[in-house]
């Protein structure tokens, strides 16, 4: 198949799962195409069967807001035309599948006629939050009805966008995936990066994000003091954000900022995860939590709130851990009585792994979309 995928290319976990699709089923034979004002994070350098599409937004004066939905749909319509795309795939309702409508209607109406389905994966806060201010929700609605197929990242997600939205589309659960291949506890790069973060031997925690409010980095923060206060232990910082000031200055306050590491935004990050013991993910809402997958992929265990759909991905015991939104002090005293038990700590990262190998590996989802994509495929021919 000719795919076309959209997607926000920046850090989030959105971007990733487009990107990380389009690396698997370019894989597989298909011809994917990304069409984005950036090159996606996660993609570098030459791949076969990648090719990237970059939406020139105009800066014209007379713009105080460019018009990127615009543009983004007249480059879809351009590039389906000249490479001969099957479908167009967008991730993030807003604004990409009323860009994906405004192009399936050019190509509809122009000199070929011709027909060009898209699917929309619904990921979160494109539903939660964007989806619910009144100046976005009448369109978000409109388009979601519109799309040929229509997929949610978690069960609890479709049902929100069912409840809320009052969607009559069918929506369809495909779970996001992770390679655990890539995914995987590499011992001699997890020694040489426990050497370089830890270099007395204390225990790794992790977190990984783009630091946004939702994410409550302050939590991680009381975490992880509660946490040193009984185990020699230093906290990774993945990611950046608009709450990384604030962050700083409560480890500074603590006097606990020399053992917490802040890494910045990674374009790889399976091996900085992958040398932790915790990952913590405290958030106020998680559709899915691909951070904590991506974890678990690695046999680190994930800590985390028991909010939308984490529960379908950490099953609390056996896989995880979840808590109550902001309960830090059950959620340190999870991470401590852990560190304390390197028996336990190792076996609930074996099952952790094994959960994520055998529900969410990226062979078994990305084959629930082609069959996604051959079904729509069916119905528009
Ligand atoms: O959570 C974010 O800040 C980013 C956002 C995104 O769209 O990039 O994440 C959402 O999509 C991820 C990938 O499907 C999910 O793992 C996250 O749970 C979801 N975030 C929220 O629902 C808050």
């Amino acid at each position: 198949m000719k795919i076309g995928i959209t997607c926000y290319p920046t850090y989030g976990g959105s971007g990733v799962v487009a990107t990380e699709l389009g690396l698997e089923l370019a894989q597989r034979g298909h011809e994917i195409h990304f069409i984005s004002y950036a090159q996606p994070i996660r993609l570098r350098g030459e791949q076969p069967n990648i090719h990237y599409h970059e939406v020139e937004v105009s800066r014209y004066p007379l713009f105080d807001y460019p018009p990127y939905d615009l543009a983004l749909a007249t480059r879809m319509a351009e590039v389906s035309q000249l490479y001969d795309l099957d479908l167009l795939h967008v991730h993030y309702a807003i604004p990409h599948s009323v860009s994906a409508l405004l192009a399936r209607q050019m190509l509809a109406d122009g000199p070929r006629g011709r027909r060009l389905p898209f699917v929309t994966t619904l990921h979160g806060t494109d539903i939660t939050l964007v989806g619910l201010d009144r100046s976005y929700l009448p369109i978000t609605r409109y388009s979601i009805e519109q799309s040929d197929g229509v997929t949610a990242i978690s069960n609890y997600l479709r049902e929100r966008t069912q409840r809320v939205l009052d969607v009559k589309n069918p929506i369809e659960v495909i779970y996001n995936s992770v390679n655990c291949d890539v995914y995987h506890r590499d011992n001699k790069s997890r020694a040489e990066l426990r050497n370089e973060y830890a270099p007395q031997g204390e225990h790794l925690l992790v977190h990984l994000s783009n630091f946004r409010p939702v994410k409550r980095l302050t939590d991680v923060i009381e975490i992880f003091d509660r946490v040193r206060k009984h185990v020699p232990s230093k906290l990774l910082l993945i990611g950046d954000g608009p709450d990384r000031s604030v962050a700083e200055w409560l480890a500074v306050q603590k006097g606990i900022h020399q053992d917490v590491l802040f890494l910045g935004k990674q374009d790889q990050i399976y091996d900085k995860v992958a040398c932790a013991d915790i990952m913590l993910m405290p958030s106020e809402m998680e559709s899915f939590g691909l951070a904590a997958l991506e974890a678990m992929a690695c046999e680190v265990v994930p800590i985390a709130t028991r909010v939308g759909g984490v529960p379908e991905v950490i099953e609390h015991g056996v896989s995880g851990f979840l808590a109550d939104v902001g309960d830090v002090d059950t959620m340190a005293r999870y991470a401590i009585e852990l560190l304390q038990n390197e028996a336990q700590l190792e076996q609930i990262g074996k099952q952790a792994r094994k959960a994520a190998q055998s529900k969410f590996c990226a062979t078994k989802v990305v084959a629930e979309y082609e069959e996604f994509y051959r079904r729509i495929l069916g119905r528009s021919s």
